[in-house]
């Protein structure tokens, strides 16, 4: 009489090579169960394995093609006196956010001067290199912001809600000057030089170089 099932009590049907893996392991039933696994049982290992060689096959193809590795996402660093910068693909070098898209090459391998950022100026660009000035039609690079002088045209870079600077700096004294190339401080290099700098003549008076 043939059996469709095998039976408990080691009634249990032969080791069948032809079997697949996943059949005789019964991957997908408890142990002394039918070990025969339904059409849409799926062993877990087998797949496994199957990412592992199809993953192992796109990092092959990738070297053999020589493709670049990916780029950081965040490129977002501090360059020097802690302005906003861009982080190169070497992961070390950190550009002033001026620096890219100047037509200069900054970073080792000219990723400051990559088409899909430079192409369509500033809306290519990652948002935390742009500055809005008050008019929305004029941007600078962020690092322009709150570096003491008047980037935007109308101080929006240094002064005001736009800009949330802190106060001028120790190399800087605080007033409303004359000339537009300075916002609300002065160089205290101009501190006493025998030229008004500030409304109030402050700098000739009171400032101390
Ligand atoms: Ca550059
Ligand atoms: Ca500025």
């Amino acid at each position: 009489m043939n059996k469709t099932h095998p039976q408990r009590n080691g009634d249990v049907a032969p080791f069948d090579p032809a079997k697949s893996f996943s059949e005789e392991r019964g991957c997908c039933r408890p142990r002394g169960a039918c070990l025969r696994c339904p059409p849409r049982c799926v062993c877990v290992t087998v797949l496994v394995l199957l990412l592992l060689a199809a993953t192992a096959a796109i990092v092959g193809l990738a070297v053999a093609l020589g493709l670049p590795p990916r780029s950081p996402v965040n490129r977002l660093c501090a360059a020097s006196n802690n302005r906003t910068g861009f982080l190169c693909d070497n992961r070390v070098t950190c550009i002033p956010a001026s620096q890219v898209c100047d037509r200069t090459t900054n970073c080792r391998d000219g990723e400051d001067e990559q088409e899909k950022l430079c192409g369509d100026l500033p809306r290519s660009l990652p948002a935390y290199l742009v500055f809005r000035c008050g008019n929305p039609a004029h941007w600078v690079y962020a690092d322009k912001r709150c570096n003491g002088m008047n980037d935007c045209g109308d101080c929006s870079d240094e002064m005001g809600s736009l800009a949330t600077c802190p106060p001028c700096g120790s190399a800087w004294w605080s007033c409303s000057p004359v000339f537009y190339e300075y916002c609300a401080c002065v160089p205290r290099s101009l501190c006493r030089d025998g030229v008004q700098h500030c409304t109030s003549w402050s700098d000739e008076y009171l400032c101390t170089p």
